[in-house]
């Protein structure tokens, strides 16, 4: 018999969409992060619980826009509510301008307020209280990423003794970076309160246990394999890698849709100037897309002979605009565009289609679909969904994937993708260039490979294995609940716009 009263609980900074205030209405905006689209999948229709942020600094009773996006979305929601101050020090301000960069390798961008670390531990022990109320003893409770790695401390002190594991979605520096930070010795006692520490990869598992032995006294790691075990101070922490996927029959099916085709048949009609290499990232100066558009100006220079023959689409979208450096990045993006597509456009072609909104999920998958070339070149990223998304959605298996030797899908695809390092500007021109040389043979070939990889570890299988490692069990512990799964709400559960 299922059992019902199991819960799959899990807490992130952001519920999976924000809500708006426009004249006097709640206005729902789909959230449309790596996060999002990972777990809106694994969570709907199971009885399960999201905590977090509605993404509105506005107090005020939320229930009905709630209900209404649960149902839609087949799990319930809980809003933590967070003032203005509270978001500019804890999410743009610890989050967002200390963890992030730190966590990305680039400890310039750092500004180590301690105002902001105060805030932060206020916040957590704030999710902490929320789920306390939210939860009993047999629910799973799993925290998401850096903005919460304080709430299992502040959850223990609250007397729950539960398991509680926590995922890391962005990478997990090296010793000689993270020593930078303050607040390193409290970080690692925080993560130690956990049950399961998962990471993206083997790296970013390694630089943590360098972490452990270089700052926590008496610590002992054991084990072989997917998951390690540490011990400290009575306790037994499991810690593994667990690469992060998406739903491949979803995005698969999806871009093999009448409406899809339609719109990849526009793009085309649209760009007919032969072949798309299509680049997607949210605002941030880890996707490398300075780097990207400064390779693509070498690739142009070097090859006159494939001006008309190519055009780069660079969709950006916007994200953390309130923090100065990303608005300065967006500046400089801009710039560097239109300073490139003045020094080559031609009558009927410009080099760079540059788009700076959030696409609908039909035009994604369009793009995805019928871009020739996927050129995913981050500094650095704990995985990169959009290198999985692309693959997954070239049905047509003709499509070539460019990635970053930094994201940590590079782990999983190296063997069929070009792999490039960003800050190679000469090296990712020739990749566009052998891209654009490869045969259908041998993109069809790579192309298989890659997506083989994707479709055999996809978002279940990551959502099972952490599962196995953290309480002994899968998905199945939290059944779907059949009565809720009407075909009406299969075709409306896509979050996205
Ligand atoms: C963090 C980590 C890790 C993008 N543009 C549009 C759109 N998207 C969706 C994509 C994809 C997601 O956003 C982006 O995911 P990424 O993984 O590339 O990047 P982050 O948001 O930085 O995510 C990252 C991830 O968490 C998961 O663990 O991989 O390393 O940084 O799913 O499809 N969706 C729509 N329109 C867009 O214009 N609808």
């Amino acid at each position: 018999m299922n059992d019902f009263s199991k819960k799959l609980i899990i807490i992130s900074n952001r519920l999976p969409f924000v809500l708006e205030r426009v004249e006097n209405q709640w206005k729902i905006i789909p959230g449309s992060g790596g996060l999002v689209t990972a777990l809106a999948p694994v969570l709907r229709n199971r009885g399960g619980l999201w905590i977090g942020w509605p993404g509105t600094t506005i107090q005020s009773d939320i229930s009905k826009p709630l209900e209404a996006i649960s149902a839609q979305a087949g799990f319930s929601m809980q809003p933590v509510f967070l003032n203005d101050e509270e978001i500019q020090q804890y999410y743009m301000g610890l989050s967002n301008e200390v963890i992030w960069p730190l966590f990305h390798d680039l400890q310039s961008y750092c500004n180590f307020n301690p105002d902001y670390w105060e805030m932060y531990k206020k916040i957590n022990s704030r999710f902490a209280s929320a789920i306390k109320d939210k939860s009993s003893g047999d629910d799973f409770i799993w925290v998401h990423d850096y903005h919460l790695m304080g709430v299992a401390e502040e959850l223990r002190r609250l007397g729950i003794d539960t398991k509680i594991g926590y995922f890391q979605h962005i990478p997990f520096p090296p010793l000689d970076i993270f020593i930078k930070l303050p607040w390193r010795a409290e970080i690692l006692r925080f993560l130690l309160q956990y049950d399961l520490v998962g990471f993206q990869t083997v790296r970013d598992r390694r630089n943590f246990i360098q972490c452990l032995k270089a700052f926590v006294p008496k610590i002992a790691v054991k084990g072989k394999g997917q998951v390690l075990s540490v011990r400290f101070a009575e306790r037994n922490i499991r810690v593994g890698s667990f690469p992060i996927s998406i739903d491949y029959k979803e995005f698969s099916q999806q871009a093999g849709s009448k409406e899809v085709a339609d719109n990849a048949w526009y793009i085309h009609e649209d760009i007919p100037n032969g072949k798309i290499i299509l680049g997607i990232d949210r605002l941030d100066y880890t996707k490398g897309i300075i780097y990207r558009l400064r390779s693509f100006r070498t690739f142009l220079e070097r090859h006159p002979e494939l001006h008309r023959r190519v055009t780069l689409v660079q969709v950006v979208v916007p994200s953390r605009r309130s923090i100065p450096m990303y608005n300065e990045l967006k500046v400089e993006i801009e710039r560097l565009v239109s300073e490139i597509n003045g020094q080559f456009t031609k009558s009927g072609w410009v080099p760079i289609h540059y788009i700076y909104r959030t696409l609908t999920r039909v035009e994604l998958l369009a793009y995805y679909r019928t871009a020739e070339i996927a050129l995913i070149t981050p500094l650095k990223d704990g995985m990169n969904l959009v290198a999985k998304e692309y693959c997954a959605s070239n049905i047509e298996q003709s499509g070539v994937l460019i990635l970053s030797e930094f994201a940590g899908a590079a782990a999983q695809l190296q063997k069929g993708a070009i792999m490039v390092n960003p800050y190679n500007i000469e090296e990712v021109a020739e990749a566009i260039h052998k891209a654009f040389h490869m045969s259908l043979k041998e993109r069809n070939q790579a192309m298989r490979k890659l997506q083989q990889i994707i479709s055999k570890t996809d978002i279940y299988w990551w959502v099972n294995s952490y599962l196995k490692a953290a309480i002994s069990s899968d998905l199945e512990t939290f059944p779907r609940m059949e009565e809720y799964y009407t075909k009406d709400s299969l075709s409306s559960l896509s979050i996205f716009p």
